[in-house]
This record gives C-alpha cells, structure tokens and sequence, in this order.
C-alpha cells in the first residue's frame, strides 16, 4: 500500500474531562460537523483519555454523554458520521500497546502537554498520562485516518502520531500506516483563558470565570466576557496593531469563530471601538450562536437511553472498521492468532 492509496477518512476526539468549552466547540465541534459529508468521518469521545487524571466513577459516564449530546446539538448527524466512545471500540487499547513498544521514550519525554499538565509533579502522575500520545495514535491509526481535525494544542501530538506510523512502518518493512495529516486552520485554533490571554481555555481550568461552558446561560456569558482581562487601550484600527495583545487578540478571535469571519472583517467592524463597546457585541453573539446549541444539549441529555443507543450503534461500525485494520497489524507484528487462518 503506498500513501496514496488509503481512503481519505477523518478521525477525532474529545475527552469527557469537564463540561465542554466554547475552545472546544470552536476549535473541534465547529469543525468536525463542518467536515461531515466531505469525507468518511470518525468521531469519539475519548474516555479511556479522561482516566489519565482521576475521573469520579459515579460522574465519567454522565459525562461521556454531555460531551456526545454536545456533538449532536452542534449537528453531529450520526447517519453521516460515526460517533461512540472509545472504550466500547477494545481495538483502541490493543493498538496502543503495540504503539508503546514502537514509540521511543525520548519522544515522549519531549511532549509539551505532559510537561504542562505533571508540571512539578512529573514523578507522581500516572503512567496513562505519560503515555497518552501513545493511544492517540492508535486512536487514530486503527482507522488508518488520513486527516486529524484538532486545534494547535494537539499538533504535535499528530506529529508523534506521524513519527509512530513512519517508524512501523519502516521496522516492519511496510507501508500499513498512513501518515495522517493535522488539520489546523481558522481563527479559533487556540482559544485562550478569559482571565489569563497566554494560557489555554481548558475544561478542567481552576475558575470558572476562566471558560465560557456551552451549558452557560446568557446571564453568565455576559458576566464571564464583561470581566474578562484585557489591557486598558481600545481595539487597533488594523489587525497588526493586536500583536503582543494576547487577551484583545483572543476575543477578537472568539468574534470572527463565531460569527465566520476574519479578525480583519472583525476589526474593520469595530476600529478603535472601547471594550464598553465590544465586549457586550462579544456576548450578545456568542449567546445567540450558543443558545440553540446548549438548549439542544439539554434536550439530549433529557434522554440518556437514546445517547448510549447512539453510541453503542457508532461502536459496532467502528468495531467493523477497527478490528479487521488489528488484526492485520498483529499478522505484521508476528503475533499469533489461532483465528488467522478462518
Ligand atoms: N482552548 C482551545 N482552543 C482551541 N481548541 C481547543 N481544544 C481544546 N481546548 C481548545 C480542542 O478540543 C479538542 C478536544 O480536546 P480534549 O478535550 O481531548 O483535550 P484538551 O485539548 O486537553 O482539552 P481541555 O479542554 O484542555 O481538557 P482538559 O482541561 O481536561 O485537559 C482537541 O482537538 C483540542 O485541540
């Protein structure tokens, strides 16, 4: 098989590690459903990723749900794509083995996001969230996806995911494994922290008045945007005159997300407006795209039986693509199966 022969196939994920963000809604939701229908897609909600941090048992599986209710409301149609978590689909976990005996410490050892999230407390967090790159790629590799949605925190996870296939393939001998391709493009690819414009907007941030949660009503989303940091000048007149403004530069970037624009068209709506101008224009927006969404959500969430026939009916086709692509890979690796010859 050479690289150009496999089917163009998106694959992407969420971990159900907090209520969802509008960084997540617009730096992966917004996007996936807007690659529906282009090619076969493949979205997960990814909980065998959450568990890397402790998870509450009596929660994980109400949140497994919020995140697929989220994909849904935002027009995830499971008709069109698959959708289930991930560990309904064993194939995931089996790969990832495989992977940590191809992948190299020393690369792991250069990932940015552990360095973050262990921080000064590398030597007591657990094994899953060092070798989490690891079931990324198999995450991504049991479908021999060709194209990775994610936002800039992700890149160089993909490009481990990319390192991972180039050496299997090379100790095997084969070409098995695409070399997926991230895709990172829009002006919502790192949403940053309300209250701190160099730090990401995160699910599990300390406060929340740091995120705009897709499940906040109107009242909080005016709140959240009326306090959020900026620096005293008012917008530029051109979008050159946001460098080195990391939190104007954010919410200029919120705007244009939402509203499927540019930061240019933003700033050539707004020039030299006040913050008294534009953080209510932020709010008014963003509860008008958000509502309809987060009513959605509810309306799901009202009905959690129907939330896992959906994610159990996307597990068997993704069981249907994943196993087969495992089952190869253990033939390539010399792995017995008494099933090989059946
Ligand atoms: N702030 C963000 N801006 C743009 N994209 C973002 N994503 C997350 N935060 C932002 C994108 O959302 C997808 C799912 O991410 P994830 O939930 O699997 O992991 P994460 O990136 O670690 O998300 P969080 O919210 O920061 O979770 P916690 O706090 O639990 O670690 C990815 O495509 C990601 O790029």
């Amino acid at each position: 098989m050479n690289q150009t022969s496999f089917t163009p196939r998106v694959f992407s994920g969420i971990k159900p590690s907090g209520g969802l963000t509008l960084g997540n809604y617009l730096g992966a939701i917004k996007r996936f459903v807007g690659m529906q229908g282009q090619m076969e897609t493949i979205y997960c909600v990814v909980d065998m990723h959450a568990i890397t941090v402790w998870q509450d048992p009596k929660e994980l599986a109400n949140m497994t749900r919020e995140v697929a209710a989220g994909y849904l409301a935002a027009g995830l149609d499971p008709s069109q794509s698959i959708l289930f978590n991930q560990s309904q689909v064993a194939a995931h976990a089996e790969l990832a083995w495989i992977f940590n005996c191809v992948a190299r410490v020393g690369w792991m050892n250069r990932m940015t996001q552990f360095k973050d999230k262990a921080g000064s407390n590398a030597e007591k967090v657990s094994l899953g969230l060092y070798a989490y790159p690891a079931l990324m790629a198999a995450d991504i590799l049991i479908y021999q996806a060709t194209h990775v949605p994610v936002g800039e925190d992700q890149k160089q996870h993909v490009e481990l995911t990319r390192d991972i296939a180039a050496k299997f393939n090379h100790d095997f001998k084969t070409d098995f494994f695409p070399l997926t391709e991230p895709v990172i493009e829009g002006p919502a690819m790192r949403i940053m922290n309300l209250r701190d414009g160099t730090k990401k907007m995160s699910k599990s941030g300390e406060s929340d008045m740091e995120r705009i949660n897709m499940t906040d009503d109107a009242d909080k989303i005016a709140k959240k945007f009326k306090k959020a940091k900026t620096d005293p000048e008012p917008l530029p007149e051109t979008v050159e005159g946001l460098k080195d403004r990391p939190e104007a530069r954010n919410l200029v970037e919120i705007y244009a997300a939402l509203n499927d624009m540019t930061p240019e068209a933003v700033i050539a709506e707004y020039p030299g407006a006040g913050w008294g101008t534009f953080k209510p224009a932020l709010a008014d927006l963003a509860v008008a795209k958000l509502a309809p969404i987060s009513e959605e959500m509810a309306r799901f969430m009202a009905d959690p039986a129907e939330i896992d026939r959906i994610l159990g009916e996307g597990a068997e086709k993704a069981r249907a693509i994943a196993n087969p692509i495992l089952r190869d890979t253990y033939d390539i690796v010399g792995l017995l199966r008494s099933d090989a010859t059946r």
